[in-house]
């Protein structure tokens, strides 16, 4: 397997086999039946492209009061469980013993991106956050720790698993687009990307 390494980025290309994306993309089935899949409003007013849900003890939401972490669902139902398969996932690549607290599921259909942005929503930066890509390729945009400057641009396929921890923790990063359709592992097309979190 190899690692790459951009800007602090650890990015294991092909770190999940088939038969392993298979059977988490089952259990995010699940969780998305459980707690479905929602267009969070940015604070702007507008509707994000990219569909959300989450499980744990905390999801990941945005509407026009702002960027947080909430304990329930928009619909009022309790976030579910973090599943095991995702779980290790984190157990695997980290070798922490906390398990993070929030598993973030963005669903990507044709034509949704990511805009460049920092995750600052949780109260320790000195964890890592996992992120694990399922379905198309997504354009990853790595940038740098404050605005603006010179960015670096990378495929993230189906499988890949990336680590951002220590410095590279508040670099800006996003999703200019994905190539709708390049992967069969979602029937219907589409990019899933996982993130696993400590936000307390
Ligand atoms: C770098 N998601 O959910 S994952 C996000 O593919 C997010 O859906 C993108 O950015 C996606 O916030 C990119 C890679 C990622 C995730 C979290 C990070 C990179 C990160 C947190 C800190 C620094
Ligand atoms: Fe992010």
């Amino acid at each position: 397997m190899t690692c790459l390494e951009m800007r602090g980025f650890q990015i294991w290309k092909g770190y999940l086999d088939v038969a392993t994306q298979e059977a988490v993309v089952a259990v995010v089935r699940q969780l998305v039946l459980a707690a479905p899949l929602f267009q969070p409003d940015t604070p702007y007013g507008r509707p994000m492209s990219v569909r959300m849900t989450s499980a744990g003890s905390f999801g990941w939401h945005s509407d026009q009061r702002g960027y947080r972490y909430i304990s329930r669902h928009p619909d009022g139902m309790e976030w579910p469980a973090i599943p095991k398969k995702i779980l290790a996932i984190w157990d695997r690549v980290t070798r922490l013993e906390r398990p993070p607290d929030c598993c973030l599921v963005n669903w990507y259909g044709e034509g949704a991106r990511m805009g460049l942005h920092q995750d600052r929503d949780e109260a320790d930066f000195s964890w890592p956050v996992v992120s694990v890509s399922l379905g198309d390729d997504g354009l990853f945009r790595i940038g740098n720790r404050t605005r603006g400057g010179k960015t670096e641009s990378v495929w993230l396929a189906s499988g890949d698993v990336v680590v951002m921890g220590g410095d590279a923790r508040l670099t800006y990063h996003g999703i200019d687009r994905i190539r709708f359709g390049s992967s069969r592992l979602l029937s219907r097309g589409g990019r899933l990307n996982l993130t696993l979190r400590v936000v307390t």
